[in-house]
């Protein structure tokens, strides 16, 4: 049976991620759109499937998984042999992809979720802003992207000089910050600045910034 993913159309967060998987390893799957509006997350047939109530959530053929992460990691090891390889299979590679998967995790996305959730879903909801909670979030975030200007000034990407799951993971909130008028990752440093621009330029995300996420199953 074709993989169902239950979320968002719009390629933010999670979902982006996931979708991006998708897209990079050219998996067909089926499109489920949850109306959060409506509370379709809430539903007791949805809890049953993820006890939190978010979106994403795969179902593949009966087999039921929600987080993001877990999501990709899941479909790069189910899809090794498809499309973009994501996941190399030795050992030390491997481990060098969790630790970077793990930075992004722990130091990238608490901090950039703190500007997120500011300059993008206050903004597009109405709310105000709070100006205090920028500036902290972009001293945090800044602070962490120097590091990294330093790891990108050795390697192409985070994890070595391949594109990976680790670097796939900044998909979810990263985009998110310039469209909130946040500039630091093209202006924290030339590394930084090389390494996000051409993640921004693989055709896969293009594709799907340009067209939200669809199902491709026939
Ligand atoms: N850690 C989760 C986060 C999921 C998440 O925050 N999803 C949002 C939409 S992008 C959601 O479902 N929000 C509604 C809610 O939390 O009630 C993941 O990566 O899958």
């Amino acid at each position: 049976m074709v993989l169902k993913l239950y979320s968002l159309a719009l390629p933010v967060g999670g979902q982006g991620i996931v979708a991006l998987v998708l897209a990079e390893k050219q998996i067909p799957f089926e499109h489920i759109a949850v109306d959060l509006d409506a509370q379709g997350h809430k539903t007791p047939e949805f809890l049953a499937m993820h006890p939190f109530g978010q979106v994403p959530v795969l179902d593949d053929d009966g087999f039921i998984l929600y987080e993001s992460r877990a999501i990709c990691r899941y479909l790069s090891e189910k899809y090794s042999d498809h499309g973009t390889p994501l996941l190399p299979k030795g050992l030390k590679e491997r481990a060098l992809v969790e630790q970077a998967a793990s930075v992004e995790f722990a130091n990238f996305h608490p901090a950039a979720s703190k500007v997120v959730r500011e300059v993008w879903n206050k903004k597009n909801s109405g709310l105000p802003i709070d100006q205090a909670a920028v500036d902290a979030g972009l001293q945090e975030l800044s602070a962490k992207l120097d590091v990294y200007e330093v790891i990108l000034g050795k390697q192409k990407f985070l994890a070595g000089d391949s594109f990976t799951l680790a670097d796939l993971f900044h998909y979810a909130y990263g985009p998110l910050l310039a469209e909130g008028g946040v500039d630091l990752m093209t202006s924290k440093g030339p590394n930084v600045a090389r390494w996000w621009n051409e993640l921004l330029s693989r055709l896969a995300w293009i594709k799907l910034k340009a067209e939200g996420i669809k199902g491709t199953a026939s």
